[in-house]
């Protein structure tokens, strides 16, 4: 009988509900990506996270990147994962007993207290640290936040450029999927088949207790990612020396925008920031140079231990659009290819899938595979816009908002049907939403 006297509920709005999955996932000192699938705090998720975050909390957003900061290590490597020590170990896999970045972390300069992985992902966190700032001066400011971080903004940077540059060619190389975010993507069967998997008894994935096995990667590429990893600690975290190292347009893209966010804060700072400036726009001609592939109108991989590039179209090909400085018959192209066969955007698809809909591997639901990520919308928004590409960066921003709403912020959906897959309250996509209702 209770219902009688419920009012009735009034719908809460999306920032409303955007800033609840921001709250639910805090810990105090940072942001997890979801409370059930990955419970400590993730390197490129946090700088996605602290975007949306400046426009509820700038402090929260600061907060969110000073703690990601601090587990950094001495060679300057900014890891993908730093645990959160009241989680048990088996909430998820590789925990920190496998990395054991303490110990055979140590002649890398891994913190001592602080548990993280040894790997990295995508260095969005400059240009983080810029857009924070931006939303509240005056705090950033009084509290000495950007002179607190460009130090290790630019050691981080350092690190990518000098011990990553494997290919000799300027740009930054992944040595692990996991580093480059997308962890599945069909770039990497290549350079991956070259790898033996470790075998499925030597470890437990804990992904399949929260994930559908179809949503998540297989077996069989997890053994692989093991194998990598394992074999990354054993020698000690020195890089050059692994089989798999692989250029990557998206990594590579957002430390050229981070660089150029760097180049900012210096400014800002009272340096000039003409070096860094220039030096994005090196690294963008090398960008050009090496992963440009004129017939296929996008960017590839190269693999850096077979050698060539990897003729996979992935939404990590499109996202240098993202580069203030990129040629304008790189522009068009990229614009074309987006809205063409392969990605559908506007016709078959509302958000960018992140492969190939015309690829062999294509798959709408398995992760990496197909399905369309929020935070990739966000930076080809970001990239339409910015080069006046209005009308689709409008339809697009409208597609994200649309979509985290309509699915209760989910981790990713399937390009098609815009259907939820994965989690949902995934702190990303509701960040990133909160940053587009601005
Ligand atoms: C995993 C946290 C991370 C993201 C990655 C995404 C996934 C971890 O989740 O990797 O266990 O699969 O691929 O980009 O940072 O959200």
């Amino acid at each position: 009988y209770g219902v009688v006297y419920d009012p009735p509920r009034t719908p809460r709005s999306l920032h409303v509900r955007a800033a609840q999955v921001l709250e639910g996932n805090w810990t105090g000192t940072s942001t997890v990506p979801s409370r059930s699938l990955y419970p400590h705090q993730w390197s490129w998720d946090s700088a996605f996270i602290a975007i949306g975050l400046r426009h509820l909390s700038p402090l929260r957003a600061q907060t969110e990147l000073e703690t990601l900061l601090a587990a950094q290590w001495a060679d300057g490597r900014v890891p993908h994962i730093v645990f959160n020590p009241s989680v048990p170990l088996d909430a998820y896999f590789p925990s920190p007993d496998f990395w054991r970045s303490s110990t055979a972390g140590r002649a890398a300069g891994a913190p001592r207290t602080a548990q993280t992985s040894g790997i990295v992902q995508p260095p969005v966190h400059a240009l983080a640290a810029w857009l924070v700032h931006r939303a509240d001066p005056g705090l950033s400011r009084a509290r000495g936040f950007l002179a607190g971080v460009l130090p290790r903004l630019a050691a981080w940077h350092r690190y990518l450029l000098h011990r990553r540059d494997l290919g000799g060619g300027g740009l930054t190389s992944v040595v692990h999927p996991w580093e480059q975010g997308m962890d599945n993507s069909p770039c990497w069967d290549a350079p991956l088949s070259r790898v033996t998997p470790a075998p499925a008894r030597s470890f437990r994935r804990a992904d399949l207790a929260h994930g559908a096995p179809e949503d998540r990667p297989t077996d069989l590429d997890y053994g692989r990612y093991v194998r990598l990893a394992t074999d990354y600690r054993d020698g000690r975290y020195a890089d050059g020396e692994g089989d798999f190292a692989v250029e990557d347009p998206s990594f590579n893209a957002l430390l050229i925008a981070s660089e150029h966010a760097l180049a900012e804060i210096a400014h800002e700072l009272g340096a000039t920031g003409t070096a860094r400036h220039a030096r994005a726009e090196r690294l963008t001609a090398a960008l050009v140079e090496r992963l440009w592939d004129p017939a296929a109108g996008m960017f590839f991989c190269r693999d850096v231990r077979g050698g060539g590039l990897i003729p996979e179209r992935s939404v990590s090909g499109l996202t240098p659009l993202l580069l203030p400085g990129l040629p304008r018959d790189i522009v068009a192209a990229l614009v074309r290819t987006v809205r063409g066969p392969h990605f559908g955007l506007g016709d078959t698809t509302r958000l960018v899938p992140s492969y190939d809909l015309l690829g062999e591997a294509f798959d709408p639901h398995r992760y990496w595979r197909g399905p369309a990520w929020f935070n990739t919308s966000w930076l080809l928004e970001r990239g339409l816009r910015l080069h006046g590409e209005r009308q689709l960066a409008d339809d697009l921003r409208e597609s994200v908002l649309e979509r985290a709403d309509g699915t209760d912020f989910a981790e990713y959906v399937d390009p098609y049907t815009g259907e939820a897959c994965g989690t949902t309250g995934f702190s990303w996509t509701a960040a990133l939403a909160l940053d587009l209702l601005q």
